[in-house]
């Protein structure tokens, strides 16, 4: 067991029953030329959490963590993304269209492939992910009840939207989610922050936040 320094209280979470799980680190929401800028966002916003996550990741394998990373993203045929989604807004290119790194928020371009800096390794699953939040459409469910994970230490972007929403979906399914601040982000700073926020206030209501710092010593301390 490790005590985690968080909020709104301390955390005390078995390895062996803890996932790392990284949302959405993606070339389409992280690199100029994806999905993120063609909604008309800053994408260099969202690189301040790419070291804290490399360090993460690097002390989960350490431990021999299990480490999932997740991919927002359609098929090829489009099938899986709803009009709804594909049609909203006025975005400058729309998902499935053709962008500097291939079709838009599509599997197997180059721009749906996870960031070079946080690239998964041999074992770690990769689930693809057609909405926000990583249990809906997939089998994240089972493969994390399959290894008797109880508790998820969750990273990736954005702060408001994947990440909050694979928070409420992991909560509701009866997982401690504890979020690492630093290690998500926005395209919205004051997203970043409420986000963060709204998960942590009345007494946990969906989770835990802590730093990666926190999470690290509290690592180190048991190593
Ligand atoms: N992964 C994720 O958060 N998908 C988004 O579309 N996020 C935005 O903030 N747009």
């Amino acid at each position: 067991m490790i005590q985690v320094v968080a909020e709104p209280a301390p955390i005390a979470i078995d390895l062996a029953r803890t996932a790392l799980v990284i949302i959405d680190m993606q070339r389409d929401f992280l690199e100029p030329g994806g999905f993120g800028e063609a909604l008309g966002n800053d994408v260099g916003l969202l690189k301040a959490a790419v070291e804290p996550c490399r360090q993460v990741l690097a002390a989960a394998r350490k431990a021999g963590m299990l480490v999932i990373h997740t991919r927002e993203g359609h098929s090829p045929d489009m099938n899986d993304a709803p009009p709804v989604k594909v049609e909203r807004g006025s975005p400058s290119k729309r998902i499935g269209d053709a962008g500097p790194m291939g079709r838009i928020l599509i599997q197997g371009e180059p721009g749906h492939d996870i960031i070079s800096a946080l690239y998964p390794i041999a074992g770690e699953p990769v689930i693809d992910k057609p909405g926000k939040g990583a249990f809906y459409a997939t089998n994240l469910g089972l493969i994390l009840s399959n290894r008797g994970i109880e508790n998820l230490l969750v990273c990736g972007v954005t702060t408001e939207v994947c990440v909050n929403t694979t928070v409420r979906e992991g909560n509701d399914r009866g997982f401690r989610c504890i979020v690492l601040s630093d290690c998500c982000a926005s395209y919205f700073p004051e997203f970043h922050k409420m986000g963060l926020a709204m998960i942590k206030a009345q007494g946990g209501i969906f989770g835990w936040v802590a730093g990666s710092k926190q999470l690290l010593a509290a690592m180190a301390k048991s190593a």
